[in-house]
């Protein structure tokens, strides 16, 4: 159990001591008795202050666990950049917060305000709006805030989130705070100006170009600036870092020890999606991303300093909808200009208050099987299983449709959210693809089971042959009480050697298992 994350304010306690708990709370996870979890509270409000427990608890990207039951959406209306990343390429999206080659549909403030009212009336659970690009939010003051305070005013209960690159936050700081925007993300990918100037070729600064090492400096430093000034104020801040084999990979690990030591709230290592049709630098130089072992490894030896995000899905700057699923073809401008909105808040409490009972439900449950692995004798023994779900935290999809699967470490101390692993579509039209299956496969080679709510015999078949056994018996059942109850059989079946405990480290993890373009 990691007591940092157990701690109350006290009535009127001062804003620097408020700020040493964030600190110290190892980012939003918690050890929520022995499941700790790796980016999200897991256990609800009595494992945190109550003050950061409101401001993550229906925060798709804050919380992992809030992932599972609520969903955010961006509004494109920043389309100009200050600076130029080598993975980036104008045409499409800000690589910080999307997948490059996704182009968005620009959107004006007011086009932006109308659109998530569209949303939020059609998507109850929908709770954050973020500015994330196409460029940088900072560098679009006037139309970023605009939105925000229009959104202010028409949709008071949606948060309000930003993305940037840091070079022009220290000015908006008090902006961002005066508008309420109680989470912003600033992408961080070096402290050390000699590694900056590899990937940053410029920034516009005082009005003009500034390259190289100068260039990397001055970034660097508004950076630091900008994330003291927003945690001084009780912002909280996610950082954003692209790895970078060669690059910047191993000086991540002093990144993640500066905007610790700042107050950075959670640390998210993503990795760098790179290719040549992108029209990149990094694309036509021929810069790989990092292995799925890779970004594993790096992540988790992050994870003593601070805990680490594992659940980001690399957005595009118009994204709808959960986290991994994109609902934004149903919100084209044309078609949000044609839509009757009700905005009724009533609504969408009562909504969002019978999310929080099946939440309390989910925990409940967990806790009780936790008591029970408790009793039973400890084991070294940890395994990978990949679960299907489109949400609430059950196992509630078919194995062919399936987009991702996510990824649970299971051992003596329960389930553990590890990562995600997007996947082609196993079932096109109704028919398996045997190309598809072979892909699935590979992606989930390093789990001993995946869970899914319905599976065919013919994949079933494969997959046993290849050392994942499907499970259907939980169909429908919440994913972590039904994955400590599967592993408790798990290590009964080795204690009475009906089955032999294959280790399946991170060697067995091939390239690519976590990361496609
Ligand atoms: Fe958007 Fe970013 Fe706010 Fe989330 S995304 S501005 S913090 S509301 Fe989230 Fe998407 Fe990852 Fe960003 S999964 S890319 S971390
Ligand atoms: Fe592209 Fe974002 Fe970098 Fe600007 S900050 S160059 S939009 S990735």
């Amino acid at each position: 159990m990691d007591d940092s994350s157990n701690f109350e304010f006290a009535a009127a306690e001062p804003l620097d001591d408020i700020m040493q708990k964030i600190a110290d709370h190892k980012g939003c996870g918690t050890s929520g008795g022995s499941g700790k979890s790796s980016c999200g509270t897991s256990d609800g409000p009595d494992d945190m202050a109550p003050e950061i427990w409101e401001k993550v608890k229906n925060h798709p990207c804050y919380s992992e666990e809030a992932h599972h039951h609520y969903a955010r959406m961006h509004v494109a209306v920043a389309p100009a950049c200050n600076i130029q990343c080598n993975y980036c390429n104008r045409k499409y999206d800000c690589a910080n917060e999307s997948r490059p080659g996704v182009v968005s549909e620009k959107l004006t403030p007011e086009q932006a305000a109308k659109k998530v009212l569209a949303v939020a009336s059609t998507i109850p659970q929908m709770t954050v709006l973020g500015v994330a690009g196409p460029g940088d939010p900072l560098a679009n003051p006037a139309k970023t805030f605009k939105t925000f305070e229009l959104i202010s005013q028409t949709a008071p209960d949606i948060k309000l989130c930003l993305s940037t690159n840091g070079l022009a936050l220290p000015d908006h700081v008090d902006t961002i705070a005066k508008y309420n925007v109680d989470h912003v993300t600033i992408t961080v990918n070096m402290v050390d100006p000699e590694v900056g100037a590899q990937i940053y070729p410029w920034i516009f600064w005082k009005n003009k170009r500034v390259t190289g090492i100068e260039a990397a400096r001055i970034l660097t430093e508004r950076q630091m600036q900008g994330l003291e000034m927003l945690t001084e104020r009780g912002i909280l801040c996610k950082v954003n870092s692209v790895m970078i084999p060669g690059i910047n990979d191993k000086h991540l690990v002093e990144v993640n020890r500066a905007v610790k030591s700042r107050g950075a709230f959670l640390h998210n290592i993503m990795p760098l999606i790179s290719a040549p049709e992108h029209g990149t630098v990094f694309g036509l130089t021929g810069q790989r991303g990092p292995t799925a072992q890779e970004l594993k490894a790096l992540q988790d030896s992050c994870e003593g300093e601070m805990n680490m995000m594992r659940h980001c899905r690399q957005c595009r700057a118009d994204a709808v909808g959960l986290l991994g699923e994109d609902r934004s073809a149903e919100f084209t401008t044309e078609k949000i200009m044609e839509m009757e909105v009700s905005y009724d808040l009533e609504s969408r409490q009562a909504y969002q208050n019978a999310v929080e009972q099946e939440r309390l439900a989910k925990v409940a449950a967990k806790n009780a099987e936790l008591e029970t692995l408790a009793a039973e004798e400890a084991s070294d023994i940890k395994i990978l299983v990949a679960v299907a779900t489109k949400g609430q935290g059950r196992i509630n999809e078919h194995f062919g449709h399936a987009k991702e699967f996510q990824v649970y470490e299971l051992s003596s101390k329960g389930a553990k959210f590890v990562g995600h692993r997007r996947v082609d579509l196993y079932c096109q039209g109704g028919y398996g693809e045997e190309d598809s299956l072979e892909t699935v496969i590979k992606a989930i080679n390093d789990c001993a089971a995946v869970f899914v709510a319905k599976i065919g015999h013919c994949p079933k078949d494969e997959l046993t042959a290849a050392g994942i056994e499907p499970i259907d018996q939980y169909a429908f059942e919440f994913i972590e009480q039904s994955a400590i109850a599967y592993f408790k059989d798990y290590l009964d079946r080795v204690k009475r050697g009906e089955i032999a405990h294959v280790a399946r480290g991170d060697a067995d993890i091939r390239q690519g298992a976590y990361i496609s373009a």
